[in-house]
């Protein structure tokens, strides 16, 4: 393959579409403003030069930007198509994952805040459900700013969660039912009150004074204009020592400079004694923020505004975020079965692929989020999510990520407000938005991450009042409008549809709730008192057991892991396709409105696997229908 040729203000709109980079920031364009993406196949669309791009958009986008472009695409280089690569099989692509929020999962010592112990004693109920592996949400030491993505000591338990102790005991108590622990991996910033962070900024002769992004100035001059994830500026002043310090995310989680040898050297070490302590893999926050832009040069203003955070294009996948990732997987995670998940926002489809492609020798999987809304939605805005945009997306992924790629599924995390709830807030579709979420996920190719609650159909959290949020993200926005004058009623409206409070309420085991004798640390149990473990354990109508039967199913069939897709012909509001491997083959019919929908009928001699509905005739609303063809 010859190497392409480099883009530069003359390039044309298509050449930039051919570049991984360019083509998912074009996707991402579109999808942010509401646009199919497919408006670049248009071949005058195409053959624009991006130097003409300013005077064509009518101003929206200014020559700074096409250089801001330019840039960043000549920082990311290219590779040649690695052509075809075989199907590699491994534990991970055949595993359910199962997503555990710690402090809400289960309390066993009445403090309200789940806890280790807690997690263990549920682990036979997770066994039951059908889950392979149990990805643990930060459990290290932690002044709990951004619930312990704010990281102390990487190597100590938070008190409240338990002991080193415990955490051997879930691991040993997890291998003995055949299944593994990933971590979170949180490394592209620590707390501020982690030693490293303490010592540098007491010292500016301290060796860690290049573990971070500490700047000399003054108390009113920012050293860039980057903006932080979580409202206000990236930067933190801190008058004891003079300096400023970078924090992306809330003041207290300060960016690690991976430009640092020794820190990446602490890095390794560090995962590599978790690795010895017998845990089976990473999820790996933030990953592709690690590699900023030397110098640490202002933020292109156009793409700012374009996407809400200034600075974003300096580090979303930074000159060395390739070269980084490498490393820690040849120095951290030799061994093939540690399973390495990169969290990777703002990321598409082909920077996706740069990193889990078997030839690549970085990542195995990466979570994007572009499926989580509709084109030209935020999470923070109050809409129903139209699910014809999830078939297009996963569609589209299915036919792009080949055999040598391999994709992540999920829907609810706790980042996330619900998707059954994004998709009908109506108590009368809960059941069935449910089993339809539950079926996309355990029969496309990919694999299954499930959120802790999302088994039951949990809904969004109905808090009433501002004062019921515990999240950093939600309160400093709730600041943030609050200044610029927004009533405070738009302001919690605006919070409320966003607010990663919503999965982060307590898990609900029984009627009364279950987790705690206690005081639970945040009010709720996922919606109405009847959503919960008990009321669903052996009801087969239930949410419950529509998730048990889909991941047995799909344990005993090669096809559903490991098949091809292929997506049948139908209307816009109905999802077919079918997965095959050699003789084995399904067919998977999804109603995605709430109207009742036509569809023609399986072939002859199809065998009805499941239903939602009535299975024959019209579907209903949202309804489900898995057949076995062969
Ligand atoms: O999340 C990163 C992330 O980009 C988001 O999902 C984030 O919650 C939000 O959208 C920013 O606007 C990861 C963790 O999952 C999250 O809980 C942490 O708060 C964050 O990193 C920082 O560690």
């Amino acid at each position: 393959m010859p190497e392409p040729a480099p883009i530069t203000r003359r390039s044309r709109v298509r050449e930039l579409y051919a570049h991984p980079l360019g083509r998912d920031i074009v996707d991402s364009l579109a999808h942010q403003v509401g646009r199919s993406p497919r408006w670049v196949d248009n071949p005058l669309v195409g053959a624009l030069r991006l130097g003409a791009l300013p005077r064509l958009s009518g101003g929206r986008l200014d020559d700074a930007f096409v250089d801001a472009l330019v840039g960043l695409l000549a920082a990311v280089p290219d590779r040649p198509n690695p052509g075809p690569m075989p199907l590699r099989e491994a534990w991970f692509k055949e595993a359910v994952f199962y997503q555990v929020y710690p402090c809400s999962f289960q309390d066993s010592d009445g403090d309200g805040i789940g806890d280790l112990r807690g997690i263990l004693s549920r682990l036979d109920y997770l066994k039951g459900l059908g889950v392979d592996a149990l990805w643990l949400s930060p459990i290290y030491d932690s002044p709990m700013d951004d619930m312990g993505y704010d990281i102390r000591d990487y190597r100590k338990v938070l008190a409240e969660f338990g002991t080193l102790d415990d955490l051997d005991a879930l691991i040993a108590g997890l291998h003995e039912r055949g299944m593994r622990l990933v971590m979170d991996l949180v490394v592209n910033h620590s707390s501020d009150e982690h030693a490293w962070f303490r010592e540098a900024l007491a010292d500016p002769d301290s060796p860690y004074r290049d573990y971070y992004f500490l700047r000399e100035g003054e108390p009113d001059t920012p050293p860039n204009n980057w903006r932080s994830f979580f409202s206000g500026p990236a930067w933190r002043w801190f008058p004891e020592a003079g300096v400023w310090g970078l924090h992306l995310f809330s003041s207290k989680q300060m960016d690690l400079n991976w430009g640092s040898e020794r820190m990446r050297a602490d890095v390794v070490d560090m995962v590599r004694w978790w690795r010895e302590r017998g845990v089976d893999g990473f999820r790996l926050d933030v990953i592709n923020l690690i590699s900023k832009t030397p110098g640490l040069p202002d933020g292109n203003e156009t793409i700012g505004a374009l996407t809400g955070f200034t600075g974003l294009e300096h580090y979303f996948h930074g000159p060395r975020l390739h070269e980084h990732l490498r490393q820690l997987r040849a120095e951290a995670f030799d061994d093939p079965d540690c399973v390495a998940i990169g969290e990777t926002p703002a990321i598409g489809a082909q920077m996706g692929k740069l990193m889990v492609g078997d030839d690549r020798g970085e990542l195995d999987m990466v979570f994007n989020f572009e499926h989580l809304e509709n084109p030209g939605r935020t999470r923070f805005d109050a809409y129903r999510y139209d699910l014809r945009h999830l078939k297009r997306y996963y569609t589209r992924w299915q036919a792009d990520y080949g055999d040598g790629y391999w994709m992540s599924l999920f829907f609810d995390n706790h980042d996330n407000p619900r998707m059954v709830s994004k998709v009908d807030p109506r108590s009368e579709h809960r059941v069935a938005v449910a089993k339809l979420l539950a079926t996309v996920m355990f029969t496309l190719r990919g694999t299954p991450f499930l959120y802790q609650g999302q088994e039951l159909g949990a809904v969004d959290q109905r808090f009433v009042a501002l004062d019921e949020l515990r999240d950093v993200e939600s309160l400093n926005l709730a600041a943030e409008l609050a200044a610029t004058g927004t009533p405070p009623d738009e302001v919690f409206a605006r919070v409320l549809a966003g607010t990663r409070d919503h999965t982060r309420v307590p898990m609900a085991w029984d009627a009364s709730g279950g987790f705690t004798t206690g005081v639970p640390w945040l009010a709720g149990d996922g919606g109405h008192a009847e959503i919960n473990v008990a009321s669903q354990e052996g009801d087969a109508a239930s949410v419950l057991e529509w998730h048990r039967a889909l991941i047995a199913l799909r344990r005993d069939s090669p096809a559903l892991v490991y098949g091809e897709t292929l997506v049948e012909r139908s209307g816009s509001r109905v999802w077919r396709y079918r997965r095959r491997r050699g003789a084995e083959e399904y067919l998977v019919v999804l109603n995605l409105g709430d109207r009742p929908a036509r569809t023609a009928p399986p072939p002859a001699g199809a065998e009805l696997l499941l239903a939602s509905g009535s299975g024959t005739g019209s579907l209903a609303p949202y309804e489900a229908r898995l057949w076995r063809l062969g």
